[in-house]
Parts: C-alpha cells; structure tokens; sequence
C-alpha cells in the first residue's frame, strides 16, 4: 500500500461502480457534482462549495475539464474534495486530468469523434498510468450531443443532432455491446439548453444494461425532473455551481427526490 492510499484510507477505492450500482438498485437517481479545476481559485470557496453540495445530497464529485487543466491543480482540487466522504471520480478531457488522489476514473471514449486520439489514442496513453495510480475505471461511453460546447471542440466530435434521435440510439446500442457500463450523454458545458427529454428517453429505452449519465446546461429544477423522468440514471451538473450555488444545491435535491 503506498503512502497516498494509506493518508487517503482507501475508502472508495474499487468501490465507486458498487455505490452507484448499490444507489441505482434500490431505486435512486445519481447527482454528480462537476468541479473544473481550471475554474477554480481559492480552495477555500472550494471546500465550502463541496460541503453545500454534500449537504444538499451530491452523490460523488467529478473532476476535469477540456481546456487549462494541469495534473497538479487536479491534484489539489481532488484533495480539498475528500474531505467531505464522497467519491471523488475524474473526468479527464485528456491524459493531463488524471490524479493518483483521486478515487475512479470515467474511463471514457468520445465515441463520435473524428478523431481515433479520443476515441482510443488518450485511453492507451492514460491507461497504464490509471493502473500505476490505483484508479478505479468507470468504462464510459462519451457521445456528445447537440451544442457539444468545448469538450465537443477539443475532442473533434460532430455532435450528433438532437431531431435524429435513432442515430444517438445507434451510438448507445454499439457503446452497450462493447460493454460500455456508463453511457454520458454531453450536451455540452454551458449548453443553452439541456439534451431533451426525448432524446434521452430514446436512448434509455433502447438500451437495457448500460446506465444513461445526462449533462450540459442543466439549469432548472424543471429540467432536471423532466431528463429524470426521461429515464436518465445519472445527472451531472457543473457550471450552475459557479454561477448560482443555491440553485446547484436544489437542483441536487431534486435529483435526489426523484425516483428511477
Ligand atoms: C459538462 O455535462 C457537464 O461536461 C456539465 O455541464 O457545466 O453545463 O452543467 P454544465
């Protein structure tokens, strides 16, 4: 055991996939809480973001972003996070945002790139060094959708368009036959609008083993209750935590109220 795990407990260590998996039996919607370390500052506003966020009922934290992300700042972000006795999950938009602080990782493929970098490139690179620091990886399809914001941009995708629902169902079917247990549905950070309740009802109904993860421009308590009953198993919310932290913390509770 080394000597980050021993300071670090191992508490959620290989555990992460059974919490959700364990919430997600008994009937729970998961809320992710996204925390770009490129936007962060002060790490003290970002303890008493995390500690709001937790009360309110966050399940984990997620870690990362496309652009501006160093190791070391990650590092520290997932540090100040710990505290508060979630998972601490990374969401690396490139090999830069992995931390051997960090409990699991969304081990993910832009599937609807353009270009083999972030389909398979990124995931050789990262994945040695994922087993060198212990990670849990999370196996994750990652199709963005619509607006697709900058991870859209820096990873080359062409979104797919939301009035053609059967090609994101396409995209879901393939990602579930290859075993893909996450399937996160990106919008897009910032989107000015969330992917719609009825793409996102498509693909959870053509899909039966994957778990549909939905993000990008959620801002609404109404948003969220409509992707909730759209089927959606996983909602993450990321920018609204800068913008207007009392809307993210009831945004979590009605994530949390909401029921699979
Ligand atoms: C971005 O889906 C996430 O990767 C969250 O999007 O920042 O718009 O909430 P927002």
């Amino acid at each position: 055991m080394s000597i980050v795990e021993v300071l670090r407990g191992m508490r959620w260590r290989g555990k992460v996939n059974e919490y959700i998996e364990s919430k997600l039996r008994v009937g729970e919607l998961i809320h992710l809480s996204l925390i770009d370390p490129a936007k962060v500052h002060d790490l003290r506003t970002l303890s008493e973001i995390g500690r709001r966020l937790s009360a309110a009922g966050t399940d984990a934290f997620l870690v990362g972003g496309s652009i501006g992300v160093s190791e070391s700042d990650v590092d520290s972000v997932v540090t100040t996070l710990e505290e508060f006795n979630k998972p601490v999950i990374l969401f690396p938009g490139n090999v830069n945002g992995l931390s051997r602080m960090a409990d699991a990782v969304l081990f993910m493929s832009l599937l609807n790139s353009d270009d083999p970098y972030f389909i398979i490139g990124a995931q050789i690179i990262g994945a040695p060094i994922i087993k060198k620091y212990g990670l849990e990886p999370l196996p994750t399809a990652y199709i963005v959708v619509g607006y697709g914001g900058t991870a859209g941009f820096i990873g080359k995708a062409r979104p797919l368009p939301l009035e053609k629902p059967e090609i994101g169902i396409a995209y879901a079917l393939a990602a579930e036959y290859l075993g893909m247990k996450y399937i996160y549905l990106e919008g897009g950070s910032g989107s000015p609008e969330p992917i719609t309740p009825q793409y996102v009802k498509y693909v959870r109904s053509s899909t039966s083993k994957s778990y549909i993860m939905v993000g990008g421009g959620i801002r609404r308590a109404e948003d969220v209750t409509k992707i909730a009953d759209a089927g959606a198993h996983i909602i993450v919310t990321g920018n609204i935590i800068e913008s207007d932290l009392g809307r993210a913390e009831e945004l979590v509770k009605t994530v949390k109220r909401s029921k699979l």
